[in-house]
């Protein structure tokens, strides 16, 4: 099986004036691709050939094949990433069983100064996380293209904080771009629907 580079799922202006239409081009046109074409690559001669992505993504990481670990792992968290935002989103009403967890977690306001610490304070490229780890709301961050699958748990929330993704629009102002990020653009419903 190839990889393929999805298509977003909205045009390319339509999350301005919180992500540029030039940031979204670059995004998804050049390193989204990119790690499409390194993935398929690196794959061949990996064993791990028509396995699942997220198969892929624990394998990799367990054997140490750095390489997979971000290739593919990058293509896993940037197939969710477009999907993780839409035009109009953002706000405080969460889906039936997010809110449950996030009650149980310490409340909406503690989860999100938790997720934006996070991605805050992930040193150089990474990304902030809302997982379920045993039935439970967990904040992570990791390192390049490592994800939750790798360390044990489910991803259902992911924010790019690799400099790629905001330096056109913000600069360096990594805690603005993470405030209109999530105030902004996430998209609770499909949050939801990776809990599966
Ligand atoms: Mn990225």
């Amino acid at each position: 099986m190839t990889f393929k580079l999805p298509e977003l799922p909205y045009a390319y202006d339509a999350l301005q004036p919180y992500m540029s239409a030039e940031t979204l081009q670059f995004h998804h046109d050049k390193h989204h691709q990119a790690y499409v074409d390194n993935g398929n690559k690196l794959i061949v001669g990996s064993g791990l050939e028509g396995k699942s992505i997220e198969d892929i993504c624990v394998a990799a990481f367990a054997g140490k094949n750095a390489g997979l670990v971000n290739n593919i792992g990058q293509h896993y968290n940037h197939t969710h990433f477009w999907n993780w935002m839409k035009p109009n989103g953002g706000g405080k009403t969460l889906p039936g069983r997010l809110e449950r967890l996030t009650d149980e977690y310490g409340g909406f306001d503690k989860m999100r100064a938790d997720f934006l610490n996070a991605g805050a304070t992930q040193f150089g490229s990474g990304w902030a996380w809302l997982a379920i780890r045993d039935g439970k709301l967990e904040v992570t961050k990791t390192p390049n293209g490592e994800n939750p699958l790798m360390h044990g748990s489910q991803p259902i929330l992911g924010v790019d904080v690799w400099e790629h993704s905001y330096y056109i629009d913000y600069r360096n102002a990594r805690p603005k771009y993470l405030e209109a990020w999530f105030d902004h653009l996430v998209n609770w419903e499909y949050v939801d629907q990776m809990m599966g």
